[in-house]
Order: structure tokens, then C-alpha cells, then sequence
């Protein structure tokens, strides 16, 4: 049997350079951007080039116009069969961990929707520009998953408790307007200035001493990520993770969202 046809990495975005600035944009519009491994390592393969080629700053973005900026995970790819579905390993930790480490700024510019772990995506940027069109989801209790606690510190590195639990239990996605009010994002501007607005502060920002910049990225980000935890209540806590994932709920959520209807789910 043919193996099943794979597109490579650099297919599902597009990069460009301009005067130190590097842009990717995603592309793969057939699945809403869904961050499959491909479109991530996509990502990672883009933002190594951009270093080797002497960018300062880069803007992660989606195709103008586009309605749905990305639509988190690929559901496709989330692992079942009691295997953590967001385990340090999988692509797209990787690429959260590729971005936040980076040593110079990524800022994403948002227009349209942004889905589950695109959320986490996003705020693993170093900064948000967003229009009106724009919207905010995290939606693990969709799909009855149980999210990862590097993957919630990312949110307490960012919003205030209450924001974070009701996003994370009504899976709602938030507005723009209530984005900018949170402080999920930066700027809020409008659709016609957008690309303009987010490629002025990119291109001041490249430049600054991108030495200085890049240490001050890395002191935030080991200020911020770091959270003591006692190794009892991290295991508590993957063996609460590890009932979530191996459900019959968890199970459910991946099946409706395949045969395209709601869940039902049963608590167990
Ligand atoms: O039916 P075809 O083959 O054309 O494929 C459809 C969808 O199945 C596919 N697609 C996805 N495939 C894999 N993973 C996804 N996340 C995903 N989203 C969409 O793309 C094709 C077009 O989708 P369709 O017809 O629904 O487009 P639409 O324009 O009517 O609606 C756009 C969305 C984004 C509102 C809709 O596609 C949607 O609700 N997608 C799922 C959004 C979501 O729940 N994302 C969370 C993924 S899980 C995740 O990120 C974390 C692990 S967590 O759960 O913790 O948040």
C-alpha cells in the first residue's frame, strides 16, 4: 500500500525577508491553517533560516483576508490511546518552545479566527497585532483534553485567573475588542492598517541592538517559565491528566468532531 502523500515542511508556509524583518505567513487554507506537523516544522525550518540569514525581528501571520487565522492543533494528528496528547514532544511544544526561546522577537499579526492551541501559539509570540476581525479560543474542553501545565503557565504568564478560567470552560471564542481589554493583545487596529502597523514596529524594533534584545527575551522568559513545583504534585497531576486523556470523553471529542457533529459527554 502507497504510503500516504506528505507534503514537505515549506509548503504550508510561505517566508520573506525585508531589511532584517522576516515574515511567515501560513498556508495551508484547506485545513484552516490547522498546525499539523508539517505547517509547524514549517515554522521552526523558517525561523532557523531567518536567523542564519541575519533577521532581527519576524511576524508570524496568516494570508491577508483570510477568516480563520489558524485552527489549532491538528485534531488529525492528537495522539489517543492513552498517550499524552500534548507531551513535551509532540510538534507542537516543540514550536512553543522554538519561539519563546528565540533570540529575537516574533510578533503575530492576527486577522480572523485563532483556535485552541493557535491561542497558545499566539501568546507564545512576543507581542499581538490584531484587527477587528479578530477572535481568541482555547478549546481543550471540546474535545474532553486534558491541557498541559506548561501550556497553562503560558496563560498565567499572560491573564488573570478569572479571564483564564472562563476562556478555558466555555471553550467561547473572545472578541477583539475584549482581547484588547484583557491584554491579550497589544495593539488593536484597524483592517486596512494592520500589515502597515505591524511592519512599522517590526522594522523599528530591528533596529535596536539585537544582542541586548535578545538577552532581555531570554531573562523574561526564564523569570516568567520559571514555577517551582514539588515533584509529588506534578506526578498528582499527570495521573489526573492521564484519566482526562484515556476517557471515554476524550474519545468522543475526537470522534464528533471527525463525523462533524456535537459531543456527548458522560463524565467518564
Ligand atoms: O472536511 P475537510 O476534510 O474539508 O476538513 C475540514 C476540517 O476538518 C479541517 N479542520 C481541521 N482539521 C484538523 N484539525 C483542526 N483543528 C481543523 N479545523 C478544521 O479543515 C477543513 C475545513 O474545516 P471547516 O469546514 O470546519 O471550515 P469552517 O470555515 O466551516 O470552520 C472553521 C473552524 C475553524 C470554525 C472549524 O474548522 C473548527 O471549529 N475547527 C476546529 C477548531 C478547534 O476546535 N480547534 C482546536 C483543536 S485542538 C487544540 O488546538 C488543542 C489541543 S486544545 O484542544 O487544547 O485547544
Amino acid at each position: 500500500m502507497s504510503e500516504p502523500f506528505v507534503a514537505p515542511p515549506e509548503s504550508f508556509v510561505e517566508t520573506t525577508i525585508v531589511d532584517k524583518v522576516g515574515i511567515i505567513t501560513l498556508k495551508n487554507p484547506a485545513k484552516r491553517n490547522a498546525l499539523s506537523e508539517g505547517l509547524l516544522d514549517g515554522i521552526t525550518d523558517a525561523l532557523h533560516a531567518f536567523a542564519a540569514e541575519g533577521a532581527r525581528v519576524v511576524v508570524l501571520r496568516a494570508d491577508a483576508g483570510t477568516r480563520v487565522w489558524s485552527a489549532g492543533h491538528d485534531i488529525s494528528e492528537l495522539p489517543r490511546g492513552g498517550v499524552d496528547p500534548l507531551r513535551y514532544a509532540d510538534p507542537l511544544e516543540r514550536t512553543l518552545r522554538e519561539i519563546r526561546s528565540f533570540p529575537m522577537p516574533v510578533i503575530a499579526m492576527v486577522h480572523g479566527s485563532v483556535w485552541g492551541g493557535a491561542f497558545d501559539l499566539v501568546l507564545s509570540c512576543d507581542m499581538i497585532v490584531a484587527d477587528s476581525t479578530a477572535t481568541f479560543a482555547i478549546t481543550p474542553v471540546n474535545l474532553g483534553l486534558p491541557y498541559n501545565t506548561t501550556g497553562l503557565l503560558h496563560f498565567l504568564g499572560r491573564l488573570p485567573l478569572n479571564l483564564i478560567k472562563e476562556m478555558f470552560f466555555t471553550a467561547s471564542p473572545i472578541k477583539a475588542d475584549v482581547a484588547m481589554q484583557w491584554g491579550v493583545v497589544n495593539h488593536l487596529v484597524p483592517e486596512d492598517q494592520l500589515e502597515t502597523f505591524t511592519l512599522d514596529i517590526a522594522h523599528h524594533m530591528a533596529t535596536k541592538a539585537p544582542l541586548a534584545v535578545a538577552v532581555i527575551k531570554e531573562q523574561l522568559r526564564v523569570l516568567t517559565d520559571f514555577q517551582p513545583i514539588a515533584a509529588q504534585v506534578f506526578e498528582r497531576i499527570q495521573d489526573m491528566r492521564r484519566t482526562v486523556y484515556e476517557s471515554a470523553d476524550y474519545q468522543e471529542g475526537i470522534s464528533a468532531f471527525e463525523e462533524k457533529r456535537k459531543p456527548v459527554f458522560r463524565g467518564h
